[in-house]
């Protein structure tokens, strides 16, 4: 599951764990606190997929003491709509990253993009399909996922996370 910084409002976090556990929050809470006044977490619109501040991109990482085994189909969840809750097209770019603890050098193996059409006040589960994905992280690296909105998307976008029933998680398979 996509995990938040800490329970209620929070400020935005270049790098975001990647958790096993019941959601902190009840209700959608400021996930952004420093970048606007509404529930969830903005992602503004870039032409940069891989890199930019947390206004444009967010990072989550699973990083246990151990290795990570992905051996079949590997895909995300997650909850989202326009900013503002207009009803314009969305774009959204998941990429799937193996980086060394250490150096923070990553190699890219998955990126699956998503559109969707903005639903009135609410978020809506969005779907990336990664395939099927045999791989093993070793000790020493992390897994990453990365979240940008790309320029041809209509409109900037909001997303939730850790928030009972806007639980959005990255499925993999071991
Ligand atoms: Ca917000």
């Amino acid at each position: 599951m996509l995990g938040s910084s800490a329970f209620g409002d929070v400020v935005s976090q270049s790098v975001l764990p990647l958790v096993t556990r019941t959601p902190l929050n009840s209700i959608l809470p400021n996930l952004d606190t420093d970048l606007d006044h509404s529930p969830g977490r903005l992602l503004k619109r870039s032409s940069d997929l891989l890199s930019g501040g947390t206004d444009k991109l967010q990072r989550f990482r699973l990083d246990p003491a151990g290795s990570i085994r992905l051996n079949g189909p590997t895909s995300l969840v997650l909850f989202a709509a326009a900013r503002d809750f207009r009803t314009d097209r969305v774009q959204v770019q998941a990429t799937l990253l193996d980086c060394s603890d250490l150096l923070g050098l990553c190699s890219t193996f998955a990126t699956a993009t998503a559109s969707f059409n903005g639903s009135a006040n609410q978020f809506v589960p969005v779907t990336f399909d990664f395939g099927s994905q045999t791989r093993t992280v070793v000790s020493s690296h992390n897994l990453e996922l990365r979240i940008v909105v790309p320029s041809a998307s209509d409109r900037d976008m909001w997303m939730a996370y850790d928030t009972t029933g806007l639980d959005s998680a990255l499925n993999i398979t071991p």
